[in-house]
């Protein structure tokens, strides 16, 4: 056989390996859908309609022994600053495992801690220039205090996988790329109850949810 046959053989090969990606791509769908909050208070807003990071809502799939997710650890770090004498962002998501940095940025010294079930841990006092970081064993929230300023508090949610979304102010959210299978879809907001529904990716196409969360029993 001549080189250019081996050549066009080859060819051959990695087109049929290039239609096959599009193929897999194709067979994973979206959960999309509308949540609703008690008293029609917008996602991320305070009930009087001002800006309030920490009452941003938020969904998330969890796998079942029908249709099992492997959780991956993202590679990248949240990062929660100090600044300002606040922390920014005041509400995050991170993955269970995943590594949660939190710089002092500012040109006093915090003592950023936290008493939630979740996770009880205390950073102790570290001046700006310097960063300690904490990762999460198992998914719920966690509120995160400064015992030098009262002012200062967030929220992280720990999740247990990657499939997770935060609702626009809309109510509206998209949680890309899942395959085919019957799930669990949940749901959190601060002042709200919390929120389980079975939810299935068909075989072709999206799964849509109605969420509304009720007010804090
Ligand atoms: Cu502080």
């Amino acid at each position: 056989m001549s080189d250019s046959h081996t050549l066009r053989r080859s060819h051959g090969w990695l087109a049929a390996a290039l239609v096959l990606v599009p193929l897999t791509a194709a067979n994973a769908g979206n959960v999309t859908g509308t949540l609703t909050l008690p008293e029609g208070v917008k996602p991320g807003q305070t009930k009087d309609g001002k800006t309030d990071e920490t009452a941003t809502a938020l969904v998330w799939i969890e796998g079942t022994e029908a249709s099992p997710i492997t959780p991956q650890v993202p590679s990248d770090t949240v990062t929660i600053s100090q600044k300002g004498t606040q922390f920014t962002p005041r509400f995050s998501v991170a993955v269970v495992g995943q590594k949660v940095d939190m710089p002092n940025d500012d040109n006093t010294a915090h003592n950023v801690y936290s008493k939630s079930p979740t996770k009880s841990f205390n950073l102790g006092v570290y001046p700006k220039g310097e960063s300690k970081d904490v990762s999460f064993e198992k998914t719920g929230r966690v509120d995160l205090l400064c015992s030098m300023h009262r002012q200062m508090s967030a929220i992280i949610y720990v999740v247990p996988n990657e499939h997770f979304a935060k609702v626009g102010e809309d109510g509206a959210f998209k949680i890309p790329d899942l395959k085919p299978g019957t799930y669990t879809l949940k749901a959190f907001h601060k002042d709200c109850g919390e929120f389980s529904q079975e939810i299935t990716v068909p075989e072709q196409g999206d799964a849509t949810a109605t969420v509304a969360l009720t007010a804090k029993k």
